[in-house]
């Protein structure tokens, strides 16, 4: 598992996470090397006052964590950051509405359908809801990746009303005893307030129909997007709240910062994340896997016992 996330994850590694562990592996870490870091953080899409976050956290942490590797401090400070404990709820009542949300292209559709069979091979039944009405050729899309994973697709016309759509899901979700609805909606602009608006009422609407749902809204975000992403993580939080996040073509990046910053900033979880275009390719997010699989490879020269040990001013380590 580690071995095919990790090299799903090559192309994110190349970029800052081997260069920042080059870095690290200098037998002496200096403030100038920590700078460099904070440097190589923000080039990797973490925003610039995170970086200088994590970068203070690892001059503090340098002095009195010893028996640690420079890299391992560093490691650890990012998994405790992206560690979520796990809260899903089991004891809901049935069905589990998930809202998928997200701007035009990042993955909502295919996380949806991936998703889905997940739950299935679970063992759960799962409905799918193609509220999104805007895009011609959606509604198929979604159809034929139901086809595909086993699971059935609630739909209107191209140009019906989303509300009515995701009303109609919850709703016979609950007629047909089904334990997972998942409601895929359209790749609206954050720019553009009408679609937010649009977002915002299939919530209303389904809260009519069980007024617990939806149980999750999870916000789809494409990690080659860099900072706009936080961007997103505001406007959809403000809009109709966000548990979690699903973060997408982590496979296709030469950054992969930006999990690092929106768990910081907003505190919503990465539940998923995207490796590829299979079917197969969303992994759940486990933070030391996921830190570990970034930094993974190399020489351990540079580790514990071979590092300087003395404690001058002009060096850290
Ligand atoms: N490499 C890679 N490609 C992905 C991943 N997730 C999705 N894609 C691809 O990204 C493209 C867009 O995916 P969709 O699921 O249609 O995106 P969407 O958000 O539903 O798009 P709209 O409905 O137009 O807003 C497709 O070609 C997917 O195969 C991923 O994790 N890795
Ligand atoms: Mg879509």
């Amino acid at each position: 598992m580690l071995g095919k996330l990790s090299d799903s994850l090559k192309r994110s590694r190349k970029g800052m996470f081997l260069k920042i562990r080059d870095v690290l592996k200098r037998s002496r870490i200096s403030n100038e090397d920590v700078e460099e870091i904070e440097e190589l953080l923000i080039l990797g899409d973490v925003s610039a006052d995170i970086a200088e976050e994590l970068t203070n956290e690892l001059r503090k942490r340098l002095k009195i964590q010893r028996d640690l590797s420079p890299l391992e401090v560093l490691k650890e400070i990012m998994k405790e950051d992206l560690r979520e404990e796990n809260k899903d709820n089991i004891t809901y009542s049935k069905p589990y509405v998930i809202l998928v949300v997200g701007v035009n292209g990042v993955g909502k559709t295919t996380a949806a359908a991936k998703l889905a069979k997940r739950y299935i091979e679970e063992g759960k039944s799962v409905l799918l809801g193609a509220a999104d009405t805007f895009r011609a050729a959606a509604i198929e899309q979604l159809q034929a990746w139901g086809k595909k994973v086993g699971a059935e697709v609630i739909a209107h016309k191209t140009g019906a009303d989303a509300g009515a759509v995701a009303y109609d899901t919850v709703k016979a979700a609950i007629a047909r005893d089904i334990n997972v609805a998942i409601i895929d909606t359209a790749g609206r602009l954050h720019t553009k307030h009408n679609l937010i608006e649009e977002l915002k009422k299939i919530s209303r609407v389904i809260k009519k129909v069980k007024p617990s749902s939806p149980e999750e809204v999870l916000l789809v975000l494409d990690a080659t997007t860099g900072q706009n992403s936080i961007k997103q993580a505001h406007i959809f939080k403000e809009a109709v709240g966000v548990n979690g996040l699903i973060v997408t073509k982590l496979d296709g990046t030469a950054k992969g910062g930006t999990i690092l910053s929106i768990k910081r900033e907003f505190a919503i979880p990465v539940k998923f994340i995207g490796i590829g275009e299979g079917v197969d390719d969303l992994k759940p997010f486990n933070a030391d896997e996921f830190v570990d699989a970034m930094f993974e490879g190399g020489n351990n020269g540079w580790e514990k016992g071979l590092l300087a040990q003395e404690d001058d001013l002009s060096s850290l380590r």
